[in-house]
């Protein structure tokens, strides 16, 4: 890729790499960057010592990286993060594949070796471009100093538009201490980069024709529902055409979770009623989703064959990707229903509508409700009920992930920030963190499980020290829950390596980082700890000691159809 840019104004007085950094990203409008120092830094470190830009000190790269994401899904604006050569390096892959997977912007800024040293097996070297080529949307190594401001506009421009996802810009350490003149320019052109965002309208007469015909048509909405800001367009799509809507674990909050004509979310674990709309629509509209395999449960023989499959997406390569599609549409998804829902007809659809919001009625998801036992599902509900709804929440993974799916009905987007993609433990308590700084004036809840709080519980220090107001509720069932869950299930109760015995107590090692704490055994703790929690002005933790054996459902087994649902204890 080459660039076109124009100039804005000429400034004479030069500056070092890391200055000129700095100042792009200023001129980007950073309000704040996640990272952690080290050798091949110290020029970029250098040059935030007078603190223009805000800078949190993470205290492992992962946290630092987690956080910018959750800043960025909390926001759409691209999240930055900045890490070390070699090991500070590698410890950001695991973020920049989380977001790569669930296309977040995110600028990754690596300090290398200087170039006279890369190849030699430096102190500190690492590959880092060709260690996440793989992962990135783009990635660059910097040569030369002049080349910064360019590199470093299009790569919020990359990261931010068409299908978004995480850039990396890699700086060896004798670009960052070059000098050069700054400017920064005005425009971006990336050759050979023109994400497509108006749809094609012959594929949309197409889609107009196929809704005219459909008896039992269904939506699919997915995180690009999210990321472009199409809520209120899927709902005028959806309520003019009257076609009910099932979104994916991403998509949740782009479709009001309290409307009449959602199903829930499909899949995995997802509703009796979405999923056996999926098995029986006759015109199914995928919208920036990608039929991923806890939807379809790699099962593509069995999963809506008797649809016609409409599939509008920004990446021309997820159309077909994994279903045949009888009409592609590749656009923005906003501009994509935005126009559809001028012209959209109604479907003929009532008898279809009624059958499927029977459905939602008489399969909600259900629990056994057992006197004395903290029960996690109360828990996620109580969260619910106690904030009105009106939360930002996090999570990890796991099955506390699945029940905050499940019983959070989200009401709006970027609400719901968790790993969809990787499925990455120790991503929902960082991630809250860069949530709560975007969004400060709101309530964000870190729902995690004992098993993930423990991957990156050390950005307490962070949350502390910059009293990040965040509430953490650990579903702490004192084991890894959805292991467990399949070793019961698919491996005889041979439970192996799960029992989280001699994790230490969440209370006393919140309490040490100097965060409030509570723990909570019974619903009446839970109540009150809760409370007390949601008042306290800074960060808290909430314990909370919920029944250990407890099971997602309902299930559909991988590699199975989404007819052998398992009901669970509640089977009916
Ligand atoms: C980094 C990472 N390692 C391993 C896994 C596999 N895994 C998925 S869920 C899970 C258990 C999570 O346990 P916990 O955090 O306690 O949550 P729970 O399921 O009990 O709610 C594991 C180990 C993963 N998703 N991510």
């Amino acid at each position: 890729m080459t660039d076109s840019t124009e100039r804005a104004g000429k400034d004479e007085k030069e500056f070092t790499g890391s200055e000129i950094l700095l100042r792009c990203l200023l001129e980007e409008g950073v309000d704040v960057a996640f990272g952690y120092p080290g050798g091949a830094v110290l020029p970029i470190y250098d040059s935030l010592y007078r603190g223009a830009l805000n800078h949190l000190l993470a205290r492992h790269e992962q946290g630092a990286i987690h956080a910018a994401d959750g800043y960025a899904r909390a926001t759409g604006k691209p999240g930055v993060v900045i890490a070390t050569s070699g090991p500070g390096a590698t410890n950001l892959v695991t973020g920049i594949a989380n977001a790569q997977m669930d296309s977040i912007p995110l600028v990754c800024i690596t300090g290398n070796v200087a170039q006279s040293l890369i190849g030699t097996d430096a102190f500190q070297e690492a590959d880092i471009v060709g260690i996440t080529m793989p992962i990135t949307k783009h990635s660059y190594l910097v040569t030369d100093v002049k080349d910064l401001p360019r590199i470093v506009k299009e790569a919020f421009h990359i990261a931010s538009t068409g299908r978004p996802g995480p850039v990396l810009i890699d700086i060896p350490k004798d670009v960052s201490n070059a000098k050069s003149t700054f400017q920064y320019p005005s425009t971006v052109t990336v050759r050979g980069y023109q994400p497509k965002s108006d749809p094609h309208p012959l594929q949309l007469t197409r889609l107009y024709q196929a809704l005219k015909e459909a008896k039992k048509p269904l939506i699919l909405a997915g995180g690009g529902v999210v990321t472009s800001g199409a809520e209120k367009e899927l709902i005028a799509f959806a309520e003019k055409a009257r076609i009910p809507v099932t979104t994916t674990l991403m998509g949740l909050g782009g479709f009001p979770g309290q409307h009449s004509l959602w199903l829930g979310m499909p899949g995995m674990h997802g509703t009796y009623a979405a999923n056996h709309a999926l098995l029986e629509c006759d015109l199914l509209i995928g919208i920036g989703a990608r039929f991923d395999d806890r939807v379809t449960m790699g099962r593509i023989d069995k999963f809506a064959t008797g649809a016609k499959i409409v599939h509008i997406d920004i990446d021309p390569a997820e159309i077909g990707k994994n279903l045949d599609t009888f009409i592609p549409i590749v656009g923005d998804v906003k501009k994509v229903l935005a126009s559809a829902m001028q012209e959209a007809p109604r479907c003929p659809s009532d008898a279809w509508l009624k059958q499927v919001q029977g459905w939602y009625r008489q399969y909600p998801f259900r629990y056994r409700d057992e006197e004395g036992v903290l029960k996690p599902q109360w828990v996620i509900q109580h969260l619910y009920e106690s904030t009105g709804g009106d939360a930002v929440v996090t999570t990890d993974v796991g099955q506390h992930q699945m029940w905050v799916a499940q019983y959070f009905p989200f009401a709006r987007p970027r609400s719901f920030i968790t790993s969809g993609g990787l499925g990455t433990m120790g991503f929902g308590f960082p991630a809250a963190l860069g949530a709560q700084l975007a969004r400060p004036g709101e309530t964000v809840i870190s729902v995690t499980g004992d098993g993930g709080f423990q991957m990156t519980c050390q950005e307490l220090a962070v949350a502390a020290l910059s009293e990040i107001p965040v509430k953490v509720a650990v579903i702490n069932n004192h084991c890894l829950g959805m292991v467990r869950q399949w070793q019961e299930i698919f491996h005889k109760k041979r439970y192996s390596e799960v029992d989280l015995s001699g994790s230490p107590d969440f209370v006393r090692l919140t309490e040490a980082y100097g965060v409030k704490a509570f723990r909570a055994k019974t619903r009446e703790e839970a109540v009150r700890v809760w409370k007390e929690a949601l008042e306290h002005p800074g960060p808290a933790v909430v314990d909370f000691w919920v029944h250990s054996s407890e099971n997602v459902y309902p299930m559909v087994a991988s590699g199975t159809g989404l007819d052998e649902m398992m009901m669970g204890d509640e089977e009916g």
